[in-house]
């Protein structure tokens, strides 16, 4: 059943395949008891953070093409962009609710009650400003799983340099699953009824503000080790074990993750 290749895929399919991988929404099923401590709100938010980043390994295993990147490959990608992607899912859950952060169903937060975790504000107000900017946009479903598969597929891009002829090889499809990609955005503009020059310019503006996400998710990242997290390294293991779980012996779609 998985036997076509992304690029003899049309945007149209390559589009209902990322759909199709979307993960299904999370919740964090715990007694919120406010008011929040900084404690208890960062715990809220990793255990958030924990579930959703094992679905987001099923998740970028659902990209059509991925699998067929080396495991290196793989695990590299996810480890640049974790946050990137996280942060991407969160504007898109609050773009319909101004002024809040809507990190699952059952856990929203506006910027005021970041007041209790030190440096956290900054962060909320960055988060909270790219997300009113794809509001503007009003971006779509169709152009939002672009963008995410956009990100992950282009996070180490600039930072590895394949030095054998396997790493190469990967290198090179990974070159090709982002015309895929690009390719699947244009076609999902193009379905809007915009001029040509209107599909170029949101095109641009799409793109870039894949700039701004990836600067406050370093932002991020820097707020993050000054709380001083620690299972960095149980959380990589993790990965690991569940990328090449079923990479080289042909993927079986199992619908529950
Ligand atoms: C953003 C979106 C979201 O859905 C959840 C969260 C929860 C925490 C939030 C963050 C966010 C936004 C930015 C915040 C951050 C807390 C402080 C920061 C507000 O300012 C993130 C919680 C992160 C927990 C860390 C868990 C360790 C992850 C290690 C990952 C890793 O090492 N690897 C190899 C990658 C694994 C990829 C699957």
């Amino acid at each position: 059943a998985d036997s076509a290749h992304h690029s003899s895929m049309s945007p149209e399919e390559f589009i209902s395949r990322i759909m199709e991988a979307e993960p299904p929404e999370i919740y964090l099923m715990e007694d919120l008891k406010k008011p929040f401590t900084e404690a208890s709100m960062m715990m809220s938010l990793t255990n958030l953070a924990d579930k959703e980043l094992v679905l987001m390994i099923s998740w970028a295993k659902k990209i059509p093409g991925f699998v067929e990147l080396s495991l290196v490959d793989q695990i590299h990608l996810l480890k640049c962009c974790w946050l990137e992607i996280l942060m991407l899912g969160l504007m898109w859950r609050s773009v319909d609710h101004p002024g809040k952060l809507i990190f699952s169903p059952d856990f929203k937060l506006n910027r005021e009650e970041g007041q209790c975790v030190e440096g956290i504000m900054e962060i909320f107000d960055m988060l909270l400003a790219a997300t009113s900017r794809f509001r503007e946009l009003k971006l779509q479903r169709e152009e939002y799983v672009c963008l995410k598969a956009m990100i992950l597929l282009n996070s180490n891009l600039c930072t590895s340099s394949p030095q054998t002829a396997e790493e190469l090889e990967s290198r090179n499809k990974l070159l090709r699953l982002l015309d895929s990609v690009i390719d699947a955005l244009v076609w999902a503009i193009s379905k809007l009824g915009l001029s040509t020059q209107e599909q170029t310019l949101r095109l641009g503006h799409l793109t870039m503000l894949l700039s701004h996400v990836r600067h406050v998710s370093n932002k991020g990242m820097d707020h993050l080790s000054t709380m001083k997290r620690k299972n960095v390294v149980l959380v990589y293991d993790l990965l690991l074990e569940m990328l090449d779980a079923n990479t080289s012996s042909g993927t079986s779609q199992t619908s529950s993750s």
